[in-house]
């Protein structure tokens, strides 16, 4: 899945380039993970990494998506394409077309191109695997044309095999896990791949996904506040994680539930989106909503301040947008973002199993946004 813009691109129309959000402590994981890249955090909406394709090197800074298959860059001679880096063929040693064409459609956005294979490796570490990826000649409809050069997909359809379990099938990488930290140690966010810390891969919970194409994970209990909605969730038991999406994207009878019985006693509005003041208080905390979701044998909490992913200056004051939505039509919820920055997930595409760990003591603290003085000042 893609993400939904309408709500992100008026928090960067406003600011234009933010930072990352500030983290409570960090206590849980410790020690160094050998392999990671960091990824680059845009508005909490895009978590990109580094990478580069070919010998000589062509560089590329692409989006992490959970929620699609194929890792795709622009073509040099790309006829509809609104990002402006692009892959040039000339000279390169390794460049294979493979004969195929192949479309991609997202949430928002679509590319179409040629597959052919060349050699990838991921900024901090060199993994030199020779990858089949698609070079579009079409691509339209991406929010951050500007941002981001690309998509790296790595859902877990099991007619792909992504860059990692190619890593690690040449023999470049001792494992093919990777995983997510996002937001989790103070303003930094990792991809972690290969040789995963031990004394994070001890606290992992390992849950198997009901789907072979999706990271689509069954929900026993979805409760708000220690209050048990399940049954709002319908036929709909079970939430994709998808790092392409901005939001969390519930039912429609739990969005209700939500907006009516929560968010609007805890003084949040709607204006478009869902608006609260960043900064809580007492009465406000006794009602804004942390969700917790049962995944069989782990139990996740997405913390309230989690939801606030974009800063909104309006006439009455400081407010923060709340990125939850709902999704009618597939027989899944989105857990995008605000779920992502709530656990560490670990994913083991060859066995379709993704590692927990639940309870990561991160999230954006109570009103603590480090942009807002300059924000503030900005504002005059
Ligand atoms: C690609 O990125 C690397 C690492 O940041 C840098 O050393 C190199 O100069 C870049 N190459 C080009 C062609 O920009
Ligand atoms: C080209 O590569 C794609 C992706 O790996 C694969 O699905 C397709 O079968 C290949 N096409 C040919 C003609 O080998
Ligand atoms: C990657 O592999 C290619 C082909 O074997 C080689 O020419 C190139 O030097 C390697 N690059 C790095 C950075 O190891
Ligand atoms: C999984 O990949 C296959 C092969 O390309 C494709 O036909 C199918 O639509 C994909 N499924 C999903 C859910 O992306
Ligand atoms: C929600 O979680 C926050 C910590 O993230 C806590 O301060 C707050 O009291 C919780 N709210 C409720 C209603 O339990
Ligand atoms: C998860 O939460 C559910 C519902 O509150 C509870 O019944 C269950 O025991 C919890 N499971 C774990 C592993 O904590
Ligand atoms: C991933 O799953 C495969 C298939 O079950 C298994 O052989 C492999 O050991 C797993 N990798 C790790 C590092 O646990
Ligand atoms: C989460 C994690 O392991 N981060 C490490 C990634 O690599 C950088 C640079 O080597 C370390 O400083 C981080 O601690």
């Amino acid at each position: 899945m893609q993400k939904l813009i309408l709500i992100t691109s008026l928090v960067v129309s406003i600011f234009g380039e933010n930072t990352n959000y500030a983290q409570t402590n960090w206590n849980t994981v410790q020690g160094t993970l050998s392999m990671n890249s960091t990824l680059e955090n845009y508005e909490q909406t895009l978590w990109l990494v580094y990478i580069s394709i070919g010998v000589p090197a062509q560089n590329f800074t692409v989006q992490i998506d959970t929620g699609s298959n194929i890792l795709w860059v622009p073509y040099t001679d790309c006829s509809r394409c609104d990002i402006s880096t692009r892959y040039n063929p000339n000279g390169q040693k390794y460049f294979q077309p493979n004969g195929s064409t192949y479309y991609q459609a997202y949430g928002s956005g679509e590319c179409s191109g040629y597959v052919a294979t060349d050699i990838v490796n991921i900024q901090d570490t060199v993994i030199n695997t020779t990858f089949a990826m698609m070079f579009a000649t079409m691509e339209q409809g991406f929010a951050f044309p500007t941002v981001m050069d690309g998509i790296m997909g790595i859902s877990n359809n099991q007619s792909f095999t992504n860059i990692f379990q190619t890593s690690f099938n040449a023999g470049q990488i001792p494992t093919e896990l990777y995983g997510l930290v996002l937001n989790q140690s103070p303003l930094e966010s990792y991809l972690i791949f290969g040789d995963i810390d031990p004394n994070l891969m001890s606290q992992v919970q390992w849950v198997i996904p009901n789907d072979i194409y999706r990271w689509k994970l069954f929900i026993n209990s979805f409760t708000i506040n220690g209050k048990d909605y399940s049954s709002l969730m319908g036929s709909v038991q079970s939430a994709i994680l998808d790092s392409g999406t901005t939001d969390l994207l519930v039912t429609e009878s739990l969005y209700g539930v939500i907006l009516q019985d929560y968010l609007i006693p805890a003084g949040c509005f709607m204006s478009g989106g869902i608006y609260c003041p960043c900064q809580s208080t007492a009465d406000s905390l006794a009602y804004l909503p942390n969700i917790t979701v049962s995944f069989n044998v782990v139990n996740v909490t997405i913390p309230f301040f989690n939801l606030l992913q974009g800063y909104y200056v309006a006439a009455s004051g400081d407010v923060c947008q709340v990125m939850m939505s709902y999704l009618s039509g597939p027989p899944f919820m989105v857990f995008g973002d605000p779920a992502l920055l709530s656990i560490i997930p670990i994913f083991n595409k060859t066995a379709n199993q993704i590692g927990i760990i639940g309870g990561v003591p991160n999230g954006i603290p109570n009103g603590d946004y480090p942009g807002n003085d300059e924000i503030d000042e900005a504002e005059g």
